[in-house]
């Protein structure tokens, strides 16, 4: 520590946790000076995140200062999505909304009130359920929530149990390391230290994924693929590796059930037949297999962007089966990496209120949200009120047309709870000032390390901004709702947000998170840690399932992602056994030639910063990347303003040609918001059809053509626009 380190008289530095929706739950040290926060910065001491903030929260405190902020509850004066609003009181604002909830809940039934939410904030107190107990004890239609890794979840769920998995940390002691379909440097930023680490000792890093980003520039192998593919590529490796008898046939016979069924089924998915659905040669498809099996340990880490086609689920199946053909998982940083926050012992029930949830009440997933509004999906009663927090759908949902119409109902009742005037806070007939992290309490569990940190609040709420839980609590005092998961203090959900007495959380209390800010798990440390090496994986049989007995009860859906409910379950049968599902649009659907991939963008998170003037300097206008060959093949020229369109919308940019992307693909990152950009933005394009498992969304499943709409402007290559996102 130097001495302009050390803290100012008069000034205090505060823990905290970074919010947001990624995986590294960064430990925060935030300066307050005379009340007010002028710094915020990461902690050094923190094994996993080491004081490095990335380029979304290292100006935290102008994010939380800006005049941009919504400060005052308000109501709407203009036409929807005008965003011209005049301050109201909170009395006011909570008097309408339950007003109008009770109106419409008497008239038409509650299940006609529909909240919209997600992970702006994923703090266990603020997040992902803060208002579920609410909806659930109102009647309202329970929102499935399946945006992000709910597919993968399932068919994890399904092969290998719910295990944290490899101990991020402990990827310094793998050999091998398969990136697959994450781009580490820019969603995952500090597992990288540990990879590249790896990397010195002598590990080879190979990055699968069509797209050739900045991760991908630093792997020892990149590996370019035909998105949708990847579960050929898996089923060919188990293939090779069963075929050349690379298997650990101790591991397989003792902690795997149904090898021989899974032998007899890769058989078929030879590297040729691989080679022509993936555009990798098969040669190569040997190689990898071969150098994957022969590497101990090995690791794959796979991205959530491995979902998001018509076969997601298969895909995650087949290569949850690699690490137990191999035995990868006998040492410490062998096996698989998904989300590690299955290792929390997070007291889900007190926080989802499912106990309120009357039988038969209907859920409606928000992927199909702009359907719901619209009445194509047929709905009686129909949606008469929403409510956001946590989310903008009209950025992140598909078939954003839909949504803007379904938002521009006269007769549609909006209430969004936000920091700034989105997209969608645009649309609003009521909008509610939401607190920062700075200025709230809560306690983070995190999916990418073990980690579990608190955040104190830092200053006081500025103007009349509340946590998400006191929003709950106004309003659940409103409807008359008593019952004491209504009326408990931040404080006592802390208390009840973990089972304090699992062995994981041995000596590690409020106080001391208070104290300290985080604390490890009391797992064996990243040197020692290898969950499975004999076993003991959390799926009914105790190992791996090849021939996964959950499947039986057909696909599922994780009750964390559908406000509580594991009613309605679908049953929809699922094949016990992985297989390869081609992504639907290039299997014959979709007429249009290009795969577009929206994957996120560098300097936002998801379409949170995407309006910070300092990110959007960092990002660069947003640009649509394109081969050389296809730009050719079109007329194209870098700096072009071209059109992407498709059968569900289109939206303008500008071109980027570059040779880091794969042949037939486009690629424009998601986040922008519709405001900046000219109307519509790259989830007009995307469909709301499900992938196989878990009810993934399918935006790598998306066909379009580009086509030009003006004369190039020689004179501002897009290249500068879209440089933060293959840099
Ligand atoms: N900077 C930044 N970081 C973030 C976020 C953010 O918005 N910005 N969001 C956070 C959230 S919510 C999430 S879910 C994670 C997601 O983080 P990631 O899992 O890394 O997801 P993406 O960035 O969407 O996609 C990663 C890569 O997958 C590739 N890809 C797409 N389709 C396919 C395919 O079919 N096969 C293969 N092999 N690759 C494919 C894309 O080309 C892209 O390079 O990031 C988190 N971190
Ligand atoms: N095309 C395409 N679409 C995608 C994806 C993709 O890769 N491609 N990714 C999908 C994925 S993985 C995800 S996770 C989703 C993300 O979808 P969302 O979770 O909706 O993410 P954001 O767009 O960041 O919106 C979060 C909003 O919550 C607000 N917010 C933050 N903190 C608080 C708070 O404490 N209280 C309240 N009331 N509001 C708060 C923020 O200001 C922000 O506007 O997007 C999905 N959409
Ligand atoms: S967004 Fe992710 S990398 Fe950035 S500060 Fe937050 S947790 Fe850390
Ligand atoms: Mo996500």
């Amino acid at each position: 520590m130097s001495v302009t380190d050390l803290p100012m008289p008069g000034t205090t530095t505060v823990r905290g946790a970074c919010p947001c929706d990624c995986p590294d739950t960064c430990a925060l040290e935030v300066t307050v000076e005379d009340g007010r926060a002028t710094r915020v910065r990461g902690d050094r001491s923190h094994p996993f995140t080491r004081g490095g903030l990335c380029v979304k929260m290292n100006d935290y405190e102008r994010t939380v200062y800006s005049e941009d902020r919504v400060l005052h509850p308000l109501r709407r004066t203009g036409p929807k999505g005008g965003g011209q609003f005049e301050r109201i009181s909170w009395d006011d604002a909570l008097d309408e909304i339950a007003g109008r909830f009770r109106e419409i809940a008497e008239t038409s039934g509650p299940e006609a009130i529909m909240p919209v939410s997600y992970l702006g904030t994923q703090g266990i107190l603020n997040g992902l359920n803060v208002g579920d107990p609410f909806f659930n004890r109102l009647g309202a239609t329970i929102s499935e929530r399946t945006y992000c890794d709910s597919g993968s979840c399932t068919a994890y769920a399904m092969t290998v149990g719910a295990t944290a998995g490899v101990d991020p940390e402990s990827f310094v002691h793998a050999r091998y390391i398969v990136i697959w379909a994450n781009n580490m440097l820019s969603t995952n930023l500090h597992l990288w230290p540990f990879v590249a680490e790896a990397q010195r000792r002598g590990a080879k890093v190979v990055v699968i994924d069509p797209v050739r980003h900045r991760t991908a520039q630093h792997a020892d192998w990149y590996i370019p693929i035909r998105p949708g593919t990847d579960g050929a590529l898996a089923l060919a490796m188990a293939h090779v590796i069963i075929g050349e008898g690379l298997t650990d046939e101790d591991y397989v016979a003792r902690y795997t059930v149904g090898f021989d069924e899974l032998a007899e089924r890769v058989r078929q998915y030879t590297p040729e037949w691989a080679s022509g659905e993936t555009g990798i040669p098969a040669e190569d498809i040997r190689t990898l297999a071969r150098e994957y099996a022969a590497a101990s340990p090995s690791v794959i880490r796979i991205g959530v962007a491995i979902e998001r086609h018509a076969g997601g689920g298969q895909t995650v199946r087949a290569i949850s089966c690699l690490p137990a053909l191999t035995g990868a998982w006998r040492e410490p940083g062998g096996g698989l990496l998904q989300l590690p926050l299955w290792a929390f012992p997070v007291n889900w029930p007190a926080f989802l209120g499912a106990e309120f949830i009357r039988p038969g009440t209907r859920v409606v997933n928000q992927w199909l949200l702009g359907r719901a509004l619209t009445g194509e999906l047929a709905l009686d009663p129909p949606i008469r009120a929403l409510m956001v927090y946590n989310s903008n759908p009209l950025v992140v949902c598909p078939e954003q047309d839909r949504m803007v119409a379904g938002l521009s109902r006269e007769d549609l009742f909006t209430v969004v709870s936000e920091h700034f005037l989105t997209d969608t806070a645009d649309y609003a007939d009521i909008v509610l000032p939401a607190t920062t992290q700075l200025e709230q309490r809560d306690l983070m569990f995190s999916w990418g390390h073990f980690y579990v940190t608190m955040n104190e609040p830092a200053v006081a709420p500025l103007g009349e901004a509340v946590p998400n839980t006191e929003l709950f609590r106004r309003l659940a005092a409103r409807m008359g709702f008593t019952e004491p998961v209504f009326t408990r203090t931040d404080e006592q959900m802390v208390a009840e947000a973990f089972d304090w007495s699992s062995p994981v959380m041995a000596g590690i209390t409020p106080e001391t998170l208070a104290r300290d800010g985080w604390a490890r798990l009391r797992l064996p440390g990243p040197d020692e840690y290898a969950p499975h090496a004999q076993g003991g994986f959390p799926t009914p049989s105790g190992k791996v399932e090849f021939v996964s007995s959950a499947a039986a009860g057909g696909n599922f859906v994780l009750p964390l992602f559908r406000q509580g409910s594991n009613e309605h379950q679908p049953g929809e049968p699922v094949d016990p056994l992985p297989h390869y599902v081609p992504p639907r649009e290039s299997a014959g659907s979709g007429r249009h030639p290009l795969t577009l991939l929206s994957p996120k963008s560098h300097a936002y998170l998801n379409s949170s910063f995407a309006d910070r003037p300092g990110q959007q300097r960092v990002q660069g206008g947003p640009a649509l990347h394109m081969h050389p060959d296809d730009a050719a093949a079109r007329g194209l020229a870098e700096g072009a303003e071209v059109s992407v369109v498709n059968d569900r919308g289109r939206f303008t940019a500008r071109l980027h040609v570059t040779a880091d992307v794969a042949p037939g693909v486009v690629v424009f990152p998601m986040g922008a918001w519709r405001k900046h950009s000219r109307g519509a933005t790259v989830n007009a394009l995307s469909p709301s059809v499900f992938a196989d498992l878990g009810r993934a969304p399918t935006f790598s499943d998306n066909r379009v053509e580009v086509q030009p709409v003006g004369p190039v402007d020689a004179a501002a290559p897009a290249g500068e626009a879209g440089r933060a996102d293959l840099a």
